[in-house]
């Protein structure tokens, strides 16, 4: 891509990351704000891996880059929409409540296992202000007592979570702590790409911060081309993939994790040193299965009128829409169906992965 060439007219700065961040302009901008609606303050790329996101990334990008971690964190790694609710509910139900009774599991998920760039995310002129009252704003104080919301309340959270912590992150390896494998475990869940789709899809067109306004078919060719925010989908499977071997990165699946859940459970365990009993695993199994966290939704997808687009989620779902493997089969027409399997071909190519439920 002719990067360098044009950088010099454009908008960029350089990240800590080593990457060249370049705000968005003119036609390519207008596309985008014309059909998501949530970035209100405009849109950056960063180069080298084309990874795309709101501007207001420019804020904490080497914050998130230079995060101290430590030697007992977890970070749960996915590409939006890959399973990460799950996985940060079995994650946390492992290392803290493996017999049900911990009085934290009603605290909002993100008050247990904060999102590392939620902050950027925020920042829309959708969503109203978020008030001092408002549970996040609660639990922000409690957990971090004097310190201010503008140096990024889901940062900060994330920094000052109760050890050992758990946190998440949907940001690719090249944007995250470069000792991140070295220091931390970290656990990496991919999805197929066509459930991925059709569950981003939605996802988009719900919360406010995104407000997506095109169609599915429009939807996907964002997806193909690699616009859509977090960026390229194969290339952030790449980067996990080629350290899959590391002892401190546990690589999974959400096909496999649906389909043979203790088996997943089991070798989670492993990974972490939690040592559970083969109660405590049921108990994980029960309390995270989709029927139970989907009654949970108030907790967990934070179901509210400021992140919400009410209209769609009475009409379409919420956060916790149908949790299945082949969900996609019967969304995409005929040709948008066969460009998909095109892209898929060619990007499967000379990766080395396989998604054995199919794609
Ligand atoms: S996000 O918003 O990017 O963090 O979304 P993420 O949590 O990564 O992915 C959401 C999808 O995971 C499904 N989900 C589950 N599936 C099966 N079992 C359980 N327990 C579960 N919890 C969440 C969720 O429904 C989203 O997928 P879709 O296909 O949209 O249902």
């Amino acid at each position: 891509m002719p990067f360098l060439g044009c950088c010099k007219k454009r908008n960029t700065m350089s990240l800590a990351s080593g990457h060249n961040l370049v705000s968005l302009e003119g036609e390519e901008l207008a596309r985008q704000e014309r059909d998501w609606q949530g970035y209100s303050e405009g849109i950056v790329r960063l180069h080298p891996g084309r990874w795309l996101f709101p501007s207001t990334f420019k804020r904490f990008a080497d914050e998130y880059y230079n995060f101290k971690l430590k030697p007992d964190d977890v970070v749960l790694l996915t590409w939006p929409k890959c399973g990460t609710t799950w996985l940060q509910e079995i994650m946390w139900t492992m290392r803290y409540n493996p017999d049900l009774n911990n009085p934290m599991a009603a605290a909002p998920v993100n008050a247990r296992v904060p999102f590392l760039e939620m902050d950027t995310l925020l920042k829309t002129k959708n969503i109203d202000p978020i008030g001092p009252d408002h549970p996040l704003m609660q639990g922000f104080k409690k957990m971090c007592p004097g310190r201010e919301p503008e140096n990024g309340v889901f940062l900060q959270m994330c920094e000052l979570a109760p050890e050992p912590r758990t946190f998440k992150s949907h940001l690719a390896l090249p944007l995250l702590p470069t000792d991140l494998l070295k220091t931390s475990k970290a656990v990496y869940m991919a999805r197929n790409p066509k459930d991925a789709v059709v569950s981003f899809f939605h996802h988009s067109r719900i919360f406010k911060n995104h407000d997506f306004k095109g169609t599915f078919e429009e939807f996907v060719q964002y997806f193909l081309d690699d616009d859509c925010v977090y960026g390229p989908y194969w290339l952030h499977l790449k980067e996990a993939w080629k350290q899959r071997k590391n002892p401190n990165l546990h690589f999974m699946f959400f096909e496999d994790l649906k389909n043979n859940n203790m088996e997943e459970l089991k070798k989670l365990d492993k990974f972490l040193g939690t040592n559970l009993s083969q109660e405590q695993l049921d108990n994980v199994a029960h309390y995270t299965s989709f029927a139970e966290m989907k009654a949970r939704d108030a907790v967990l997808g934070a179901g509210s009128e400021i992140f919400f687009n009410v209209d769609i989620v009475q009409k379409d779902g919420g956060f916790f829409r149908q949790g299945k493997v082949g969900d996609w089969k019967g969304k995409y027409t005929p040709e948008l169906e066969a460009k998909m399997d095109k892209w898929i071909k060619k990007n499967l190519g000379d990766f080395g992965i396989e998604f054995k439920y199919g794609v």
